[in-house]
């Protein structure tokens, strides 16, 4: 299709082009257009969108004709589209974080620009025409957040905020002494423990502290480059400089030139490495309130996935990160990570009931967990995710006595996972002042269907979300740990002890609690996925797509990880729903002899070993979800495998499927 042969120049909007290209195709386009409104009122996805222009124009070279142009560029583009005859609205994308709505008349073929409210109000009229029209009915738009701070322009910056905030910083320091004053009293501000960090009053002003780092810097240079910066430290001190420089002179002096070149000429590059090395970080508390948030029995309970893998790892790597930076900042002295999550009495043997938990494999991490509390006392057992929002505030306020109690004093930063964490940590954030970081990784709205028109379910009506282009987004993309997740070609540490498991994992011929179905031709390649059984990943729609397709089945198995069997030991509405519909899948499609279903699995080590082995079969991983098809498990694929994807292509003839695949060699 043609993205990139659209004809559509930077300057041109889609309202200007569209009309001069439906001309072109008049004949095709209004008879697409008849398919797309005799319906009636609906909302269509790109891939309905694109089924029924195939429909509509059913000679392929014809197709292929008018979709080569801006025509095909505009329905790629386009993420939804609204109906109702004889208009249809677009939503269209053609760039990340720019949007273009247009609203085009089916009769003649006109085009008229619409505004984001507009496009929100014509979607509300498929669902509801009596608040649609309701002059009065709550709207909110989060533009009003968008402060006028200076934002990003071009898409291939998007996550790149800090390198943007580094060449704004830049450019404001201009090498002028006025204009340093704030990084100065920035300096002035550090402090640990009530002790100064850096520079203390001696050095109030640019002047004096640009005077002192000259002094300082030849002194260091006559100095051994490993000479510990105590011999040093009192020397310092009456020049007016503090701890935190650095552990040698070599290191010192780095950090000296370094503030010494943004002083004088500021460059971006000198400025983030300068901030980089600054001891700001000492402590910090991570939310995660929702779900079974444990190290051990939590998978496959439901509402812990990827989440708990990740923030265990990410509090892994935080903490090596933070002592090594610490080693090098000269200074002693202990970080602290806290995960704060909710305590669940009714932990079903898991140790979700323990207050404090310290997390393996580092030295000073815990989790901590708080009760969700109301006037009739603690909340016992597990609640969806999506029925803890009424216990946040009493959460933020326990949580927050206990944090001060064990950090003795405030954190310097408060990290938020989710919609539920990123709550919490705003409402702790703002009462404590300290700085908030927010992992966006998944946030509500594009997780599920029509999400923004479903509010009475789901949310309040929202006209713009966040600004992608602000320079508070950085893209800090999640890894899979090396040591669990290699690649199968790493012979020497291949897992082989787990391989007779795994040998009966996939190929005991017996049903039982923990499998179904068999692989009668164990030499076909295995496609493999692994996640939880909820709608979103779309598990039942990969093994659908496997069933309908005779060709695939003849030359590949399929092994599916995920969930339990018995549809009433799940307590997870969505789930229960989910493994009904495997077992009818697999009764539909008769897949014994083709396909493995094996209940979740939750020992890290032999899961790394089983993507291997899938491998070996030169198989396949494939993430069939429905939206973000993206998570942990794509990472893990690729850690173990030579991959390929084919991401981001447009959902075509199969409806329910999209997502990534990864290839193992062959
Ligand atoms: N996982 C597992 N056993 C299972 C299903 C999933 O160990 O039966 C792990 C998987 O290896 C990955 C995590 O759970 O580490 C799922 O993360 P992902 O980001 O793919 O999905 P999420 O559940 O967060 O949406
Ligand atoms: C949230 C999700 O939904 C997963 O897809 C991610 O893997 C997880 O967070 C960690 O980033």
């Amino acid at each position: 299709m043609a993205s990139n042969n659209s004809g559509l120049k930077r300057t041109e909007s889609i309202a200007d082009t569209m009309p001069e290209a439906l001309k072109k195709s008049r004949y095709h386009m209004k008879r697409c257009f008849a398919k797309y409104t005799e319906k009636g009122r609906r909302t269509l996805k790109l891939h309905q969108l694109m089924d029924e222009t195939a429909e509509a124009i059913d000679d392929v070279t014809e197709r292929n004709q008018v979709l080569e142009g801006l025509l095909g560029y505009i329905l790629c583009s386009t993420q939804e589209a609204v109906v109702i005859p004889p208009h249809v609205a677009f939503a269209v994308r053609p760039n990340p974080g720019s949007w273009e709505f247009v609203k085009v008349n089916s009769d003649d073929l006109t085009v008229d620009p619409i505004t984001t409210t507009d496009y929100l109000k014509f979607k509300e009229m498929v669902y509801d025409e009596n608040w649609a029209k309701d002059e009065n009915a709550l709207e909110v738009d989060f533009g009003a957040y968008d402060f006028s701070s200076p934002h990003l322009s071009l898409a291939s910056s998007i996550g790149n905020g800090l390198n943007f905030v580094s060449k704004f910083l830049t450019a404001k320091l201009s090498g002028r002494r006025e204009s340093a004053q704030p990084l100065v009293d920035y300096l002035l501000s550090l402090e640990l423990q009530e002790e100064k960090l850096m520079i203390n009053d001696n050095l109030n002003t640019a002047e004096k502290l640009q005077m002192a780092l000259i002094i300082a810097e030849v002194y260091l240079s006559a100095l051994p480059k490993d000479t510990p910066f105590q011999t040093f430290e009192l020397r310092f001190k009456e020049w007016g400089f503090e701890k935190g420089w650095g552990d040698t002179a070599e290191r010192v002096k780095e950090t000296i030139r370094s503030l010494s070149e943004v002083l004088q000429a500021p460059d971006p590059i000198n400025l983030e490495n300068f901030i980089t090395r600054l001891p700001k970080i000492f402590n910090v508390v991570i939310f995660s309130p929702h779900g079974y948030f444990g190290q051990a029995d939590v998978l496959g309970l439901p509402d812990t996935g990827g989440q708990v893998v990740y923030i265990l790892d990410q509090v892994k790597a935080l903490e090596e990160e933070m002592l090594l930076r610490i080693k090098h900042q000269g200074l002693n002295v202990k970080p602290q990570i806290i995960v704060v999550t909710r305590l669940i009495p009714e932990a079903r043997g898991t140790k979700c009931n323990q207050e404090l938990e310290p997390v393996n494999g580092t030295k000073y991490c815990n989790i901590l967990r708080v009760p969700f509390r109301t006037e009739k006392g603690i909340l016992r057992r597990w609640i969806s995710r999506f029925d803890i929002y009424p216990y946040l505030e009493t959460f933020t306020k326990d949580a927050t006595a206990k944090i001060l109690d064990i950090l003795d004093g405030k954190p310097d930063l408060i990290i938020g996972n989710y919609t539920d964490g990123n709550l919490v940590a705003s409402l702790m954030a703002s009462k404590l002042g300290v700085t908030q970081a927010t992992i966006a990784h998944a946030l509500e709205k594009t997780k599920y269907e029509d999400s923004d028109v479903k509010w009475r379910e789901l949310d309040p009506k929202v006209v713009r979300g966040i600004n992608v282009f602000d320079p508070k987004f950085n893209i800090a993309a999640p890894g899979a740990d090396q040591s669990v997740y290699f690649p199968y070609t790493d012979k020497q540490r291949r897992l082989t002890k787990f391989h007779p498991q795994i040998d009966e994992l996939l190929n005991n011929k017996e049903d039982s609690d923990e499998h179904i179905g068999y692989l009668a031709d164990k030499k076909k390649p295995i496609i493999f996925s692994m996640a939880r059984l909820d709608v979103v990943k779309n598990l039942t729609g990969l093994t659908e797509w496997y069933g309908k397709n005779k060709r695939l089945r003849d030359l590949v198995n399929l092994v599916i990880v995920g969930a339990f069997f018995d549809p009433s030991k799940s307590k997870d509405r969505e789930e229960t729903a989910e493994i009904k519909k495997m077992h009818s899948l697999m009764e539909k499609y008769q897949l014994k002899g083709q396909m493995r279903w094996k209940a979740a699995q939750s020992d890290r080590l032999r899961n790394g070993e089983l993507y291997r082995c899938i491998a070996d079969t030169k198989g396949a991983f494939v993430q069939p979800a429905l939206y973000e098809a993206f998570g942990l498990t794509v990472i893990e694929a690729m850690n173990c495998g030579w991959f390929t994807n084919f991401c981001n292509q447009p959902r075509r003839s199969s409806r329910d499927y999209c997502g990534w695949s990864f290839r193992f060699p062959h």
